[in-house]
């Protein structure tokens, strides 16, 4: 009965053409397939892959990758696409033992990365991958596709000791340009090089963006030279009471260059005009009657507000976010907007004009959360949407209007992609105020239908935040992420017609040894068929 439930999703896949030519794949299962009885089949390389490719062809024998093998980069491709040979073989190493040299020279065997700025069917960031006995060829039209071809590569490879590329072609292009996550390291802090470890996660699962939430009521996280204070004064608290920490200007530098060899782009938030605390207590002359407040370490939200009335607000705003733009070599720049529960609608909508128009003057496009559509949202802005199955009708029309008149969205459902959400009732990091979220829900919907009236060209891409009122330790921040941010990768990647959740299970599953090799903290859902 299971078998034959496989098989019919198996078959679905095929012909879709996302695994390929049936008799191939067989061939490529080789006994597995027969096996029969209640085991299911194995997973062959081509059927694991997570995000699913757009499109994959098992096809002859493949290539052995062993104590030979290099990898080459041709020096016409320019030094940017040796970057990413170095590492990939950086990422190589370790599991297959081997010494992988990189070399100049395209031709000859070995896993050879080239660009072809006429490569078919692979966009800006896809890829081609060939896979033969004399070698395995990765083409793309930029470096970043040919990064991604190699994550790929990764994981066609065993998870320990060396292994076959099995025979076949994949060709393979994302469905959604931004592909996100968001970590707040506000409410409690993190390092840089925590954030850099969820850097090689997420760039592993081809999502391109990290959204990093600096600043709320309870923390200032990042060094601003104008205002010295808001980090020195305002990093120094957290929820519950720990010392809190900021990341100086060197080391904010540090992370947009490691994420960015890795094809990670990082968007700043800066949240206002509420969830300002940390900045209200650092100042007092940001606050309306002059008095700073205590500083902040409890976990209620939408009690701040910067005086939306005093010219001082806007030369804080310029200051800050005129600095930020000159650390993001990145195109956004998040001003939140969300929960101004203590801002009037009216000095809200005067107050987001302004720090759009300043925003737009430091040569950045807007990005804030969906309740900016109940403002003026500038031509462009990008709105984020957080909203859940009880969202009110007219917010989500509001959202689909702004869209229609050219304010592209990020959708981000707090019932489907809200890391911070339970699992279930007895997940003890977390919080459920949007539900509890499973495996299954994080993944079962379709970003490209899933507003009423907000059609998939108006949505830029998907994005799971994880809110840290509840989450202190690397270990708390990693199960709660994964395994749901492998169904954010996947939605975000892999075309409409490859989702489905008793294949993608499977493939969840099979990812199972690979967290472990990485030493990576998952939740063993119960939804998912894990070895
Ligand atoms: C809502 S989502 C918030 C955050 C909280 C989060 C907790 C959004 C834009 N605001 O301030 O941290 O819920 O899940």
């Amino acid at each position: 009965m299971r078998v034959l439930r496989l098989r019919r999703a198996l078959g679905t896949l095929l012909a879709l053409g996302v695994l390929g030519a049936s008799a191939s794949c067989t061939a490529a299962r080789g006994d597995d397939a027969r096996g029969g009885g209640e085991h299911r089949a194995a997973l062959t390389p081509f059927e694991r892959l997570l995000p699913a490719p757009a499109s994959a062809r098992a096809a002859g024998p493949g290539y052995a990758v062993g104590p030979g093998t290099v990898i080459r980069t041709s020096r016409g491709s320019g030094e940017e696409v040796r970057r990413v040979g170095e590492l990939l073989a950086e990422q190589l190493r370790r599991p297959t033992g081997l010494p992988l040299p990189v070399v100049d020279g395209a031709l000859g065997d070995g896993i050879r990365l080239r660009i072809d700025e006429d490569a078919q069917g692979v966009g800006e960031e896809g890829y081609r991958l060939e896979s033969r006995p004399d070698g395995v060829t990765l083409t793309a039209r930029t470096p970043a596709g040919l990064f991604h071809a190699g994550q790929t590569l990764r994981q066609l490879l065993p998870v320990a000791g060396p292994g076959t590329v099995p025979g076949g072609e994949i060709t393979d292009a994302p469905r959604f340009a931004y592909r996100g996550a968001m970590v707040d390291v506000a409410r409690h802090f993190f390092t840089v090089e925590q954030v850099k470890r969820y850097v090689d996660q997420l760039a592993q699962y081809k999502v391109n963006t990290l959204h990093v939430h600096l600043t709320d009521d309870q923390g200032w996280r990042l060094a601003i030279d104008s205002w010295p204070r808001l980090a020195e004064y305002g990093g120094g608290s957290e929820v519950g009471g720990g010392p809190g920490g900021h990341w100086t200007k060197a080391e904010y530098r540090d992370l947009v260059a490691y994420a960015g060899e890795r094809y990670v782009e990082l968007v700043p938030e800066i949240d206002m005009p509420g969830h300002v605390n940390a900045a209200l207590a650092s100042y007092a002359e940001l606050t309306c009657d002059g008095k700073a407040p205590a500083r902040y370490t409890g976990v209620k939200v939408g009690f701040s507000s910067l005086c939306v009335g005093k010219e001082r607000t806007y030369e804080f705003i310029d200051q800050v976010l005129g600095e930020l733009a000159e650390l993001t070599p990145g195109r956004y720049i998040h001003i939140g907007g969300d929960e101004a529960h203590s801002t009037p609608a009216a000095d809200y909508a005067s107050f987001m004009d302004r720090a759009q128009e300043v925003v737009a003057r430091h040569g950045k496009t807007v990005v804030a959360w969906h309740q900016l559509s109940a403002a003026r949202p500038a031509p462009g802005a990008v709105l984020q949407y957080w909203g859940h199955d009880r969202t009110p009708a007219a917010e989500k029309t509001r959202v689909a209007t702004a869209a229609g008149a050219g304010n592209p969205v990020i959708l981000s459902p707090a019932d489907r992609l809200y890391l911070d959400m339970k699992y279930d009732q007895a997940t003890k990091p977390g919080l459920a105020w949007a539900g509890v979220v499973p495996v299954k829900r994080s993944y079962s919907w379709d970003p490209g239908a899933y507003l009423p009236g907000l059609p998939e060209s108006a949505v830029l891409g998907v994005e799971a935040p994880l809110w840290t009122e509840t989450i202190a330790t690397r270990a708390d921040w990693e199960f709660m992420a994964f395994p749901r941010l492998l169904s954010l990768a996947e939605l975000g990647w892999s075309p409409a017609g490859s989702l489905d959740w008793d294949t993608y299970s499977r493939r969840l599953a099979a990812q199972g040894p690979f967290l472990d090799a990485q030493d990576i903290t998952f939740h063993r859902a119960p939804d998912v068929p894990w070895q």
